[in-house]
């Protein structure tokens, strides 16, 4: 291949990676499956951005919502001196409300997979916030991982917003809680964002809006698919469906093939039949009674819960009982 070739078409970089053994493990599973955590490359998380500024996904705009009415109630479950550590950090804009209510917190330490991101939001947290340690920390938080030295004195609080617990399925929801238990400490206090079971209409609408946005966002994974494992998925011969399955109270996402059609992944080929779909994420949503049995089960005690007016979203704390 000449150099100006090479240029042109990047060489998939990701063959033999984690992301290439979980593709052909869910592209040649029954049902066709995909996880979500591939949906945020760079593309993907510039969509999502997007999606939250939909009309139709409320989740976003309700969270912001109820940190912004609540914020002094939360941040007084912060103790003195703690360590605010967040999941799945993103942008940060969510921690910003509670930094700015919890002048006693000492360190702020965002967790997320993401490196440019964690070191443009750090930079700037730090400038902002310049009584607080900001200690940013790339890895991936759905796994057990070490908790930066410089907080080891420290009293720690959790914070997992947007809830992102709704993608885990409930037994993977059962153990982040246990090992974030583990990690934070007995009486430590975890606020969480979580979505609530409500009229189907409105969360299909929110899952299937009608700009297209989240369409967009599904068929990326299959973009990033062609782009890093050298896939040949045409997206225009794949569709967008999402709908509310109210026996597992959950929004699922999923690309159907409109024809019979095979398709090179890797140097694999996999064959779709027509209207097969791939399974590509799962959103939990809970009622109050059952988010609160999970947590309870997962070794935490639920302390309060904030929801906003219409009852859609709500921002909960729990307090660790420890092991
Ligand atoms: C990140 N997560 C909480 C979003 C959700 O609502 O489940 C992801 C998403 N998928 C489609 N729209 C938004």
């Amino acid at each position: 291949m000449s150099v100006q070739a090479r240029m042109a078409r990047p060489e998939p970089a990701a063959q033999g990676s984690q992301f290439a053994h979980d593709v052909l493990a869910g592209l040649t599973a029954r049902p066709k499956r995909l996880l979500p955590k591939y949906f945020y490359d760079e593309a993907g998380a510039q969509l999502f951005e997007e999606i939250t500024a939909l009309a139709e996904y409320y989740p976003t705009r309700c969270e912001l919502a109820i940190l912004r009415q609540h914020a002094a109630e939360i941040a007084a479950l912060v103790p003195d001196g703690a360590a605010l550590i967040e999941f799945g950090s993103g942008s940060s804009k969510k921690a910003r409300i509670l930094l700015a209510a919890a002048k006693q917190a000492a360190a702020y330490v965002p967790v997320d997979i993401s490196t440019e991101m964690l070191a443009k939001e750090a930079d700037e947290l730090r400038r902002d916030h310049a009584r607080i340690k900001v200690l940013p920390l790339e890895t991936d938080f759905t796994k057990p991982f070490r908790l930066p030295a410089e907080i080891a004195a420290m009293p720690r609080t959790g914070f997992f917003p947007g809830s992102t617990i709704g993608n885990f399925e409930p037994h993977e929801a059962c153990s982040f809680l246990r090992h974030a238990g583990r990690m934070l400490g007995k009486g430590a206090v975890l606020i969480i964002g979580v979505d609530l079971v409500k009229d189907s209409k409105v969360l299909n609408a929110a899952y299937d809006d009608a700009a297209g946005v989240t369409a967009r966002f599904n068929l990326n994974l299959l973009a990033r698919i062609n782009r890093e494992l050298d896939g040949t998925f045409d997206l225009e011969s794949f569709s967008h469906e999402a709908f509310y399955n109210s026996e597992r109270h959950r929004i699922e996402m999923h690309l159907a093939s409109k024809k019979r059609q095979k398709v090179r992944v890797c140097g694999r080929v996999i064959d779709f039949r027509a209207g097969e779909t791939i399974h590509t994420e799962n959103s939990y949503k809970y009622t109050l009674e059952s988010f609160g049995a999970l947590a309870r089960g997962s070794g935490w005690t639920p302390a309060a819960v904030w929801t906003d007016k219409k009852k859609y979203f709500s921002v909960q704390a729990l307090v660790s009982e420890g092991e």
